[in-house]
């Protein structure tokens, strides 16, 4: 073969590869269809996801109040006549709906939502669910799971049976970041807390969170922190942190995964949209992963001007396992830039992406945007290696993708566990 037809095969080779590789989603906000209401799907539940909502507030002349007033399905005709009829859907969030549609085969050239609202009313949650893990080709999806939201927490203590599918993450941003609100649901639970967070406290503490690690089996501990995380830190936080939520960890064997740099409620008359973004320091993580040798973090940073020295951390700090780009960066442009970069500075060792779906439609587009994207530039990476007379061999370049879609994930997860890497 000349050069040029031996870049493009090996090209071909990478697409199909990453397009055909199931992929471990480790962080979603989706539920199993026997969590009744909590699973969103749908295309009301799609044109309400809370990045349109904010697209549309920039677009249209209408009172927070009297949106939020609207039924479910007023919204969405509100959201697809501003974002979608009256100007065409360029973002990526609008481009989502559209991709998802269209695989399932509905002609959106029409534009006709009664229609695809016809086509949703006909399928069940159970075949839907079944429809979506095949056409974004997932193998499994890693929920969050908060013990302090009163919706889910009744749909564990009743103990329902689980999904293969649907893996668990135990999130606790409201015991780290509201301490003031978490300790009377600790007592109300039963857990003798006085709130002063002494040893009795944290021993208490500590009992909550085995007990929930012990109930749902979660892979990793959660977490969401603003841009002024600190460690080591005065207050709540910090203690609870050090005494109480990594020595859980430990001893349960799983990482922590903390996701940095949002800052909560910047326009609170969005609700879930109105959250922004801020520069974090990196230096916290630093110092975690090195005075916690023993536990093991998964981080990813919101703020595009944090890539790089996070990656910079992750090749000091082998406990330290860099993941996804997230939320804000969940688009074309930065997932190229960053996915190029971390190849570049930490190989294959990083996670390249998760969806953080809400709606179990958006694995669909998340994971077809996204595979198009790093396939891509791991293309260009193995090109590379070809020019430096590597001929990289198919099975290596599927152990390679199977690795950045999940494999690693259980590798680093099932490191702590067994204390031998798998
Ligand atoms: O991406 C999102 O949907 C955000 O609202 C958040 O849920 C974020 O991903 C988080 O997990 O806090
Ligand atoms: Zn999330």
């Amino acid at each position: 073969m000349d050069k040029p037809s031996e870049e493009a095969a090996l090209r071909d080779l990478v697409r199909r590869t990453v397009e055909t590789t199931p992929v471990l989603d480790i962080h979603t906000h989706l539920y199993p269809p026997r969590f009744g209401p909590l699973m969103a799907w749908g295309i009301d539940e799609m044109l309400t996801y809370h990045y349109l909502v904010a697209e549309l507030f920039r677009v249209a002349a209408l009172p927070y109040d009297r949106f939020w007033a609207m039924s479910r399905r007023e919204q969405a005709d509100c959201v697809w006549k501003h974002l979608f009829l009256d100007r065409s859907p360029i973002s990526e969030a609008c481009r989502g709906v559209l991709t998802v549609l269209h695989a399932l085969g509905l002609d959106v050239r029409r534009r006709d939502l009664s229609a695809v609202r016809s086509y949703f009313a006909s399928v069940s949650a159970e075949d839907y669910t079944n429809t979506v893990f095949r056409l974004a080709n997932v193998r499994a999806v890693i929920m969050t799971n908060d013990p302090f939201d009163d919706a889910e927490r009744p749909a564990w203590l009743a103990g329902a049976e689980t999904d293969a599918r649907f893996l668990s993450a135990l999130r606790i941003d409201v015991l780290l970041n509201q301490w003031e609100r978490a300790a009377p649901r600790l007592r109300e639970w039963g857990y003798d807390v006085r709130g002063d967070l002494n040893a009795s406290d944290c021993r208490a503490v500590g009992r909550f969170l085995e007990d929930w690690i012990g109930r749902i089996a979660p892979r990793y501990m959660a977490v969401s922190l603003p841009p002024e995380f600190a460690f080591p830190e005065e207050g709540a936080r910090g203690r609870l942190m050090e005494q109480c939520v990594l020595p859980a960890a430990q001893r349960a064997g799983i990482p922590l995964a903390m996701m940095i740099g949002v800052r909560r409620r910047v326009n609170p008359a969005l609700r879930l949209a109105g959250d922004g973004v801020g520069r974090a320091s990196t230096e916290p993580i630093e110092r975690l992963c090195t005075s916690f040798p023993e536990n093991r973090f998964l981080v990813t940073m919101l703020s595009r001007e944090n890539q790089h020295e996070l990656c910079v951390a992750a090749r000091k700090l082998p406990n330290l396992l860099v993941f996804g780009c997230w939320w804000f960066l969940n688009n074309p442009s930065f997932i190229e830039e960053m996915t190029r970069a971390r190849l570049e500075m930490l190989g294959l060792s990083f996670i390249p992406q998760h969806s953080d779906a809400r709606v179990m439609d958006q694995l669909i587009y998340k994971w077809a945007h996204s595979r198009a994207v790093i396939a891509e530039v791991i293309a260009d990476k193995y090109v590379d290696l070809l020019r430096a007379g590597w001929v990289p061999a198919e099975s290596e370049i599927r152990r390679d993708i199977a690795d950045l879609f999940g494999g690693l994930f259980e590798r680093f997860c099932g490191r702590l566990q067994t204390g031998v890497e798998a």
